[in-house]
């Protein structure tokens, strides 16, 4: 290139007033040359660096920071195939898609506590629903990911037009592969790492956030579309009998896990009524705020009910509606997206299916458009024989996403009062939705300094939704509906994400702010009520969503067939595995983003032993064991063959 060439571009003088003086300077020439590989990587280095801080408290490793360099590096490499012009329209392409992805993977972040995935972004029409809470997960901060796409506009063109010396096709050929290799070669070393620490990490993805902390967010979109494609190609293919008699096998051992028969058929012919409630998180029961019980009808109904207070929520990509999976199935959810849309073309065992076998009319109502969470189509799968929708009710009265609380219950009741006995009514509450910023529709509960803060709003939510639940209850006890039924209570997921931990953490004085406390915190309550109040008491066992279908299963005397949790009031398992593969086994929790055992009475930290080892390594494998259940649909098949 030479220098004197350059044309309409001022801002390249000084650039070309040193390339020119004397001594020629070949670094200078070499870096004016690369100005925008160069630029390209301190920029990215930069917005995937701030995106890690982002999710991750802790600080940057050095080998964290080779890994993102490695991907930025690979990237590189294919521009360097192209010719100048389009190398730098490359580049700076890359810049704008790679912002987008950073900024959608924060807000996705802020609200799920994961990474996006090929799967949930083809589920991305889900997210429609729930604007409300896509603006408040949005953080003008993120707009310094744009920043400097603004600014390069100009640059870009003046550079476009300097001159440069044509590179031979084998030349950028030679350059593409050489550091594609150097990037590669990095990455091949920090994925050997990974995989020693946690064997399955990078194909299961199970933990994709500590993943992310260890790949890169660049390293990790890279894996998950390999693994997404290399899952879609594998599922296509039949699984062999000797992976499917696994899967059976371990069914059949969890399905007969103990020999004792507590409770069995004790509910046997009357009516169940779930009642899953949006964001009840545990900690506000029989809590007060200066001086006022938060839930004052909950705590009542509390007091009257079994109830069960270290029950564990489990939901993954899929939200609200894995609540309604693993409550109705105890089917984990999916690896990565919404189960409830990835599976809903798969045959299902649930809890509807079972008690129509025994003659029972089965009916799921929710306040929301029908299509939310394909609810319409997944509901059908579980062999509802009806789903109420929001056009099945009067839906004059709103708050947040759909039909109030107060109007749903009330509505729900009647609706309840003419169906066919014995009959399952799944109940989905949802005003006490994220953001809860509904406030002035909520009434005036005083919640004193917390007013405007997204803990206050909440407080004012759910007291709001905890007051329709006791109006609800109470009638059905008034009107005699409580002497022949069975309901089952619970929270559907948390209603304080992560990162609004500490305003959670200093309303409850808690001096730690460690995983142990996070995850002490992650309990919903379930109040299972019986006639007369029969069995009320508090039973601390470690529970969790996956158990209620086996628990009711053995209430209502139903066959245990394809269920992976466990009856909660037979046998002393502790057991709760989370899709991301932390767990509970009753005596330690296990935090899959750290790979970190605590002592779940103390808190303190424990070394793995070899039995922790091998407890993580069968979670895993029971993890793999439903999704392999899932992608091939392998209900249809057992049932097939029991039927042969
Ligand atoms: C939508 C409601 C909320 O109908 O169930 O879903 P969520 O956003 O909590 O998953
Ligand atoms: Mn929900």
């Amino acid at each position: 290139m030479k220098i004197t060439d350059i044309k309409n571009s001022k801002l390249f003088d000084f650039a070309a007033d040193i390339r020119n003086s004397r001594p020629f300077n070949l670094v200078i020439s070499l870096l004016f040359d690369n100005a925008d590989i160069i630029l390209f990587f301190i920029i990215i280095f930069w917005k995937l660096l701030s995106y890690e801080k982002n999710i991750s408290s802790s600080f940057v490793p050095m080998s964290v920071r080779l890994a993102i360099a490695a991907s930025i590096l690979i990237l590189i490499s294919f521009s360097l195939i192209l010719k100048k012009k389009s190398r730098i329209s490359f580049l700076y392409t890359v810049d704008i898609i790679l912002s987008l992805i950073l900024i959608a993977d924060l807000m996705y972040y802020r609200y799920f506590k994961d990474i996006t995935t090929v799967a949930a972004i083809k589920n991305a029409k889900l997210l429609k629903g729930v604007s409300a809470s896509v603006t408040s997960v949005a953080s003008v901060k993120d707009l310094w990911y744009l920043v400097d796409i603004l600014i390069l506009v100009p640059l870009k063109r003046k550079y476009k037009k300097a001159e440069f010396g044509i590179v031979p096709m084998r030349r950028r050929l030679v350059s593409f592969i050489v550091i594609l290799a150097v990037g590669v070669g990095i990455n091949a070393k920090t994925f050997y790492r990974v995989s020693k620490e946690q064997p399955t990490l990078l194909t299961a993805m199970s933990n994709r956030i500590y993943l992310t902390t260890m790949i890169g967010n660049v390293n990790f979109h890279i894996v998950d579309s390999y693994n997404y494609i290399s899952t879609s190609l594998k599922n296509s293919k039949k699984l062999s009998t000797d992976e499917e008699n696994k899967v059976k096998t371990f069914l059949q051992n969890n399905n007969n896990t103990t020999g004792e028969t507590n409770f069995k058929g004790q509910a046997e012919g009357k009516n169940l009524i779930v009642i899953q409630v949006e964001a009840l998180q545990g900690f506000v029961i029989n809590q007060k705020i200066n001086g006022q019980e938060i839930t004052p009808n909950l705590n009542r109904w509390v007091n009257k009910c079994m109830y069960f207070d270290n029950y564990y929520y489990q939901v993954a990509g899929g939200n609200t509606s894995d609540a309604e999976l693993m409550s109705n199935n105890s089917l984990y959810p999916a690896q990565s997206g919404a189960a409830y849309y990835t599976y809903s073309g798969n045959k299902y065992d649930s809890i509807a299916s079972e008690l129509k076998d025994k003659n029972y009319y089965t009916a799921a109502l929710h306040g929301n458009t029908e299509g939310f969470w394909n609810r319409n189509v997944m509901y059908k799968a579980q062999d509802f024989d009806d789903f109420f929708g929001e056009h099945s009710f009067d839906a004059s009265e709103q708050i947040g996403l759909g039909i109030s609380d107060k109007s749903f219950l009330n509505q729900s009741l009647e609706k309840m009062k003419t169906f066919k006995q014995p009959y399952y009514s799944f109940l989905v509450t949802l005003t006490s939705h994220y953001p809860y910023d509904a406030v002035d529709k909520y009434g005036s509960f005083d919640v004193g300094q917390y007013k405007g803060t997204l803990l206050g709003n909440y407080l004012q939510a759910i007291h709001y939704t905890d007051a329709q639940l006791g109006e609800f209850l109470d009638k059905m006890e008034k009107e005699g509906m409580m002497k022949n039924s069975i309901v089952a209570l619970y929270g559907d997921h948390f209603a304080i994400p992560k990162d609004n931990e500490s305003q959670l953490f200093s309303f409850e004085n808690e001096s730690k702010n460690d995983d142990y406390t996070w995850f002490k915190y992650q309990k919903v309550p379930l109040l299972i009520h019986f006639p007369e109040d029969k069995y009320a008491g508090v039973n601390h066992k470690y529970t969790c969503q996956m158990d209620l279908y086996p628990t009711l299963a053995n209430l209502y005397n139903l066959p245990k067939n394809y269920m992976f949790g466990k009856d909660m009031l037979n046998g002393d398992s502790g057991k709760v595995v989370f899709r991301n593969g932390s767990f509970i086994d009753g005596k330690n929790l296990y935090v899959s983003w750290t790979n970190t055992y605590y002592d779940l009475a103390t808190g303190n930290k424990i070394s793995e032993t070899d039995a922790l080892k091998k407890e993580k390594e069968d979670y895993t494998k029971e993890l793999e064991y439903c999704d392999e259940l899932q992608n091939h649909n392998l209900i249809k098949t057992f049932d097939q063959q029991k039927a042969n």
